[in-house]
């Protein structure tokens, strides 16, 4: 018996950070989170369950991935097989649609992909809200992923209440972009999974991040409904900063953000004092992200490339959620 599925997710960038778990397990969040899906970076996963299999196999960009990874994609598909009542394995082929610079490939447009291929593999007829819960037991920000433009991920308090919605705001995703100035990091020192764990339970400053973020998280709903792109840019930069801020209060304090980080950063705000609206964000990397409306985009690509080789910029529009690709219909 073979059961098969195929679908293709895309990144998001948070506006409002996912930063610290409450439940670990069960990737409960601290606080709410808000981002949007872009059509730049994406994943697309076939998920291949066989009788004839005597474990799982999990294939990246062509190329089988050694013990360690497979174990963790093992990990993830019990999860799947207790959902979907199955003891199926399963080969796992994943192919990550990023630009040559290494450092965008996103755990979010992994594991959305692979929640939906496995729910199309399974015929499991997962809702959304239930792909999204799915997807954020294979890593929190995937849970975002599901749902084009912006989404909001619900912190909820279990298994069941935490999943990501989308926010309906298409009179507005078309006439906006987000600029990425990739800035090369030979190896994470600290990833996110840890650097979150250390900040929540060790910084100074998180309690300051938690008593700001739900008033942030309102502040930017309130943004977007009234399609308020300063407002929105303000608070998401600020979130973004505060965020980074909790990890110099951690012990031991670490960061994220190296010099080109900081120009980067500096070029954006000369964009606004030239008059040209930009935001700024920044994740677990160094690399900064630059949300522009679309008669800006150019200008600020303009501006960020007196400094930065133009190879080190990529602008992405928003994207869709997650979508099943029927292999019939490619052939
Ligand atoms: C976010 N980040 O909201 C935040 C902001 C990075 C900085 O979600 O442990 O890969 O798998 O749930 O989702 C990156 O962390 O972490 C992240 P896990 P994830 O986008």
């Amino acid at each position: 018996m073979v059961k098969t599925g195929k679908a293709r997710a895309h990144t998001n960038i948070a506006l409002i950070k996912y930063w610290g778990k409450a439940d670990e397990a069960l990737i409960i969040p601290m606080n709410n989170s808000l981002s949007l899906t872009l059509d730049k970076f994406y994943t697309e996963t076939r998920a291949t369950f066989d009788a004839q299999l005597d474990r799982d196999y999990f294939y990246l960009n062509g190329e089988e991935v050694d013990e360690k990874e497979t174990q963790k994609i093992s990990a993830y598909l019990d999860l799947v097989r207790e959902r979907a009542g199955t003891a199926l394995h399963a080969r796992i082929d994943s192919t990550n649609f990023v630009p040559t610079a290494a450092g965008l490939a996103s755990s979010a447009s992994a594991f959305a992909a692979l929640a939906a291929a496995c729910n199309e593999a399974l015929e499991m007829n997962l809702s959304d809200k239930d792909l999204s819960r799915l997807a954020r037991r294979g890593s929190g920000s995937a849970s975002r992923s599901i749902f084009g433009g912006f989404a909001e991920w619900e912190k909820g308090h279990d298994d069941e209440s935490s999943y990501a919605h989308a926010i309906d705001a298409d009179y507005w995703e078309d006439d906006l972009a987000m600029i990425f100035v990739v800035i090369n990091q030979k190896s994470k020192k600290v990833k996110s999974r840890a650097g979150m764990s250390l900040t929540r339970n060790t910084s100074r400053f998180y309690q300051y991040w938690l008593d700001h973020v739900e008033a942030d998280i309102a502040e930017a709903k309130a943004a977007i409904a009234d399609k308020d792109f300063d407002r929105l840019g303000r608070v998401f930069e600020e979130n973004g900063l505060r965020m980074h801020a909790t990890n110099l209060g951690a012990q031991p304090p670490f960061t994220y953000l190296v010099p080109e980080s900081y120009d980067a950063m500096a070029l954006v705000h000369e964009c606004r004092e030239a008059g040209l609206p930009a935001y700024f964000t920044m994740d677990a990397g160094p690399n900064v992200k630059v949300l522009v409306q679309k008669q800006h985009q150019q200008a600020v690509i303009d501006k960020l490339t007196t400094y930065f080789d133009s190879d080190q910029i990529i602008a992405s529009d928003i994207g869709t959620g997650v979508e099943i690709i029927n292999e019939e219909d490619e052939l």
